[in-house]
């Protein structure tokens, strides 16, 4: 049995007996389920205001994200990190630059849809493109590939680069793209941003690319005065799905995340932060938990994966939702 003192929101559904919103605190997690229930455990919840009321609930219940009051956390779900891989696109064929420099490109494969395939068998629960034909001209140079990649796999694909007007963002998530990423266009159109959010609501990523913390466009070509912080606290107002937050200087260095610049992303945002830039290894994945209570509940991971210093399906383990090191009895069903 499981202590826990802290409190949360539950929606009726969660505890079908009183109805409303309340504010619980989880008492002790059963081992053994309900009779009669599907769920293998279920959770003792303590109404704060009422102590006498002890709902049980099922764990699969208490699990469900709808059930929750925005804003609260589930005390006992530990902290996790979606590890996402991703592929950048130059002419076709999957490569990875150093520290965004286009001169200086390695190239790792010449078919990104087995490439894509590859991760997906791994355990990747999403996939991150980038096409860096795009980033740098604003002209779309693979889109042969990305629907290729797209139609191929099961689990939904975001894709940054080149993406500067509504109708290449509307084309994009028509081809099935699960989020299309804005960087260059949320800075210098954040109107645009505000349009397509409103229209697709949970599909449009703001990307915001910083070098010493101030926002770099264009393929990273242009520096700006904007602090990326500004710019998440502002745009992170409207219903986007999330920020990516890249940090230049250790993109493709495999030096180690800049935890520093990602705390004050996820402290600026309203969404949530996913971090990119600098994974070399699974130390640095596993350091990334320290914020992930802060809301950074993601990492993008290229080159690392690339020469084999971190090995994705064991990252997903040691990071991901239901990690192997949690006890049985704190994971959630
Ligand atoms: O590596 C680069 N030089 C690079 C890169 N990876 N330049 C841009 N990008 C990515 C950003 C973001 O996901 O991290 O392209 C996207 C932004 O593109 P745009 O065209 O909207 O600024």
């Amino acid at each position: 049995m499981i202590r826990c003192g802290q409190p949360f929101t539950a929606q009726p559904a969660t505890a079908r007996v009183l109805g409303g919103w309340r504010h619980f605190t989880v008492l002790t997690l059963r081992r053994r389920g309900l009779a009669g229930q599907a769920s293998g455990r279920a959770v003792e919840l303590r109404a704060v205001l009422d102590r006498r009321v002890r709902p049980v609930v099922p764990l699969a219940d208490l699990n469900n994200p709808r059930l929750w009051q925005p804003g609260w956390q589930p005390v006992v779900r530990p902290a996790s990190m979606q590890v996402i891989p991703a592929i950048d696109l130059l002419d076709g064929q999957c490569v990875r630059l150093h520290q965004g420099d286009y001169g200086q490109v390695t190239r790792f494969s010449d078919d990104p849809v087995a490439q894509a395939l590859r991760w997906q068998d791994q355990g990747a629960q999403r996939l991150h493109l980038v096409d860096l034909d795009g980033a740098r001209t604003g002209l779309p140079a693979n889109d042969a590939v990305v629907k290729a990649i797209v139609t191929a796999l099961a689990i939904p694909v975001q894709l940054g680069g080149g993406i500067r007007t509504a109708e290449r963002a509307e084309e994009l998530l028509a081809y099935g793209l699960e989020r299309v990423i804005l960087g260059t266009a949320a800075l210098e159109r954040p109107d645009l941003v505000e349009v397509l959010a409103a229209r697709h609501p949970g599909r449009i990523v703001v990307g915001i690319d910083a070098r010493e913390g101030r926002v770099a466009t264009r393929g990273w070509i242009e520096a700006s005065d904007t602090l990326a912080t500004d710019l998440a606290r502002r745009l992170s107002a409207l219903p986007i799905a999330a920020i990516i937050s890249t940090d230049i200087g250790t993109d493709g260095t495999l030096a180690g995340p800049n935890l520093e610049a990602l705390r004050a992303m996820a402290e600026a945002s309203r969404v949530p932060v996913i971090a990119s830039g600098g994974v070399g290894t699974l130390e640095h994945l596993l350091s990334l938990l320290a914020v992930a209570a802060l809301g950074v509940e993601g990492v993008i991971v290229g080159r690392a994966l690339y020469d084999g210093s971190v090995d994705l399906a064991e990252a997903v383990q040691a990071v991901g939702e239901g990690r192997l090191q949690d006890p049985p009895g704190l994971a959630f069903a």
